[in-house]
């Protein structure tokens, strides 16, 4: 069968900048100093026997501390050479706040001039920059005054956003103001396994609030400075299936979006999960497929997730689809299914317009380290050597020829 995509679809990856760049610091790079030593002792209890055995780096304090990560902030050009050869026409990334507001109120312009070079790069090899402007990590000032929970964040990250848009609004299009607001504040503030770890409902609301206002806030400036600009958001979407999955899914995927209303020009759908729910227990999946994370291989469940955001008539781009397969097992099938879902749901006219695969290298997988394997290049970490795996190539196919042959 051979599935043509919509002239003009946006084929990439994504990355973010704490994951890849390396040299960071910020909330991130100081509570991996303090929690590194804990993760690798606890990934004994943490991670099944066939996991341990496969990825014995999880036990290494290392793994836990980002570092010099893929060393992206200096070998960019090369990792943009390497997408552009893989026939992809757009790329996500993140700005690191900690490096353009290293100071509360002083921007260092070097990083203006860093990032800008970046948008151009891309520009130059015929690649649509996809700009998140927060993904999750926080310049350390920041956290210190409270982070998302204090009450001076939504003005803060105002005044970042306003110098973003004034120094580099006028090189970018596409804009996502956060990445994954509902992942980060469960991961944060309720199971409290990443920064700041302060675990409370209380903290939850609030932080939920001030995100909320800091994506409006974001969606205003922009807009005033570059009315023609594309704003959005990338929401994780997980896949609810079952007689409770119509309030879980509200809760999990829609509030975010139906409260953002008509400050939304576009929706970034993350898609990893799939959650099946029996009686009153949830995530009770069947699991013939998993990935090295021992998260469930659903690809399907993208298509429902598109078809119920239908309803919103907005542009959507799949900011994030991938998996963690060091040996480069599963993720060709994967890609290729998870593109036959998205013909699926373009038949039935819901109107996607892109594809970035997470992600273009292995990275720094957060509280996990860098033991999970999503990317589409192998990273040596001792050399910073990349070597593009082979379904990086099946991939590439599809991107050059805009069509998808199964
Ligand atoms: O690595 C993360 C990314 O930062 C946000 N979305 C999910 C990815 C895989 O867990």
């Amino acid at each position: 069968m051979e599935i043509n995509f919509p002239l003009g679809f946006l084929w990439g990856a994504a990355t973010s900048s704490h994951q890849v760049e390396g040299g960071n610091i910020n909330d991130w790079s100081q509570w991996e100093k303090n929690n590194a030593e804990r993760l690798a002792s606890e990934a004994k209890n943490k991670w099944q026997s066939w996991q341990q055995e496969k990825f014995p780096a999880m036990f290494e304090l290392q793994n836990y501390i980002s570092s010099q990560a893929c060393d992206h902030y200096n070998r960019w050009q090369e990792d943009f050479d390497m997408a552009k050869s893989l026939g992809h026409n757009a790329h996500r990334f993140s700005l690191e706040w900690s490096r353009i507001e290293p100071k509360k109120g002083e921007f260092d312009q070097a990083a203006i001039d860093h990032y800008s070079q970046m948008i151009s790069g891309l520009g130059k090899r015929g690649m649509e920059p996809f700009v998140t402007i927060n993904h999750f990590s926080l310049p350390q000032w920041f956290a210190n005054m409270g982070g998302w929970e204090s009450q001076e964040a939504v003005l803060c990250f105002g005044k970042f956003v306003d110098h973003l848009a004034k120094t580099l609004g006028h090189q970018i299009t596409f804009w996502l103001t956060l990445n994954e607001p509902w992942i980060y504040i469960v991961n944060s503030y309720w199971r409290g396994v990443w920064p700041p770890q302060k675990r409370s409902w209380w903290r939850c609301l609030r932080v939920y609030k001030n995100l909320f206002n800091a994506h409006k806030t974001a969606y205003n400036i922009i807009k005033s400075y570059h009315p023609e600009a594309q704003v959005g958001l990338a929401e994780n979407n997980v896949y609810f299936e079952g007689w409770l999955s119509g309030p879980a899914h509200w809760l999990v995927n829609r509030q975010f979006l139906s409260l953002s209303g008509q400050r939304l020009d576009f929706i970034g759908v993350n898609y990893y999960f799939h959650n099946k729910i029996k009686g009153f227990n949830f995530r009770k999946n069947d699991n013939h497929q998993v990935s090295d994370l021992g998260w469930e291989l659903y690809p399907k469940g993208l298509f429902y997730v598109l078809r119920r955001l239908k309803k919103y008539r907005k542009p959507i781009y799949i900011t994030e689809g991938g998996l963690a397969d060091a040996r480069d097992l599963q993720r060709a099938n994967f890609i290729k299914s998870q593109l036959f879902y998205i013909s699926e749901a373009l038949a039935e006219g819901v109107d996607v317009r892109g594809y970035f695969y997470w992600s273009l290298l292995d990275n720094f997988e957060w509280d996990k380290g860098f033991w999970p394997r999503f990317g589409l290049a192998e990273i040596d970490y001792k050399t910073q050597e990349r070597k593009i795996r082979s379904s990086a190539w099946e991939y590439a196919k599809i991107c050059k020829e805009n069509k998808l042959i199964i």
